[in-house]
């Protein structure tokens, strides 16, 4: 009984530190952290989900009504009319304007979503069979972020979706993210941002997020990429300015990026 009562509390009550990933019974989007994911959750809960609603229930009442009204006893001689103009207008009309209704607002998410602000931070996600690499090409910054296996996890660490290395960005900072591959397409997705890209190699994709509390966000990869594509997932740590300060003073001696042949040829060319 308690067992039962447990679970039924866990369909309300979600405790914060389960607020940015998959929980247990989960129903609907995960938590929105940026202005996007908002407008994406808002657009599903008070637009599409009560036209979805209302269309079902009409046309299971439909077709109840014509089982009921012209069942074979209760009905014994079927009309023969094959065409009513007044109907096939209404029945291409009406799904038009929902259509419309719907289209409206959906065009403006997704233009939003395209048009990239001013950039306060860059940074590249790049796929590989597989893990994520990233990169703060500003900061001269590369490392590789790895899936923590099931046996090495500590405490609070979610299965599948904790890695070694996390990236890290500054809470209401507007952050570019630059998107492409090194060998198959993966796509780099987080929800709670309402972010997802295909990663694809030979061609770099944009997109963009800002999130508005401090926490550690999970994703996975979302493009069906190999053997091991559930165990490549995404972990962003968001923290205040100052402490992603500390963090890239650290990070650009822990993961400086080595500078390859054919950059040090470039230097010495310039020279
Ligand atoms: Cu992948």
């Amino acid at each position: 009984m308690k067992k039962i009562l447990y679970i039924f509390l866990t369909l309300f009550i979600t405790s914060n530190a389960l607020a940015n990933q998959p929980i247990d019974w989960q129903l609907g989007f995960q938590k929105a952290a940026s202005e996007t994911m908002r407008d994406i959750v808002n657009f599903h809960d008070k637009l599409l989900l009560p036209i979805i609603i209302a269309i079902s229930v009409f046309v299971l009442f439909l077709m109840v009504y014509a089982c009921v009204r012209f069942r074979a006893s209760a009905n014994p001689v079927p009309s023969k009319r094959t065409h009513n103009v007044a109907v096939e207008v209404l029945w291409t009309l009406i799904p038009c304007l929902i259509l419309i209704v719907m289209a409206v607002p959906s065009f403006k998410i997704l233009y939003k979503q395209d048009a990239i602000p001013k950039a306060d931070i860059t940074v590249k996600a790049i796929g590989y069979q597989w893990y994520w690499g990233y990169e703060y090409p500003d900061e001269n910054i590369f490392f590789e972020s790895y899936m923590i296996e099931t046996k090495d996890l500590k405490e609070n660490e979610p299965r599948l979706l904790a890695v070694d290395n996390e990236l890290v960005v500054p809470v209401n900072k507007v952050v570019k993210v630059m998107i492409t591959a090194n060998d198959v397409l993966h796509a780099w997705a987080l929800p709670s941002f309402g972010v997802k890209r295909d990663a694809v190699p030979g061609r770099i994709n944009e997109t963009w997020f800002k999130a508005e509390k401090v926490g550690t966000y999970y994703g996975q990869c979302s493009e069906l990429c190999g053997i091991k594509h559930a165990f490549m997932p995404i972990e962003v740590r968001v923290v205040t300015e100052e402490e992603y300060q500390e963090w890239l003073l650290d990070a650009k001696v822990k993961f400086a990026k080595e500078i390859n042949e054919e950059d040090q040829f470039k230097k010495l060319a310039r020279k």
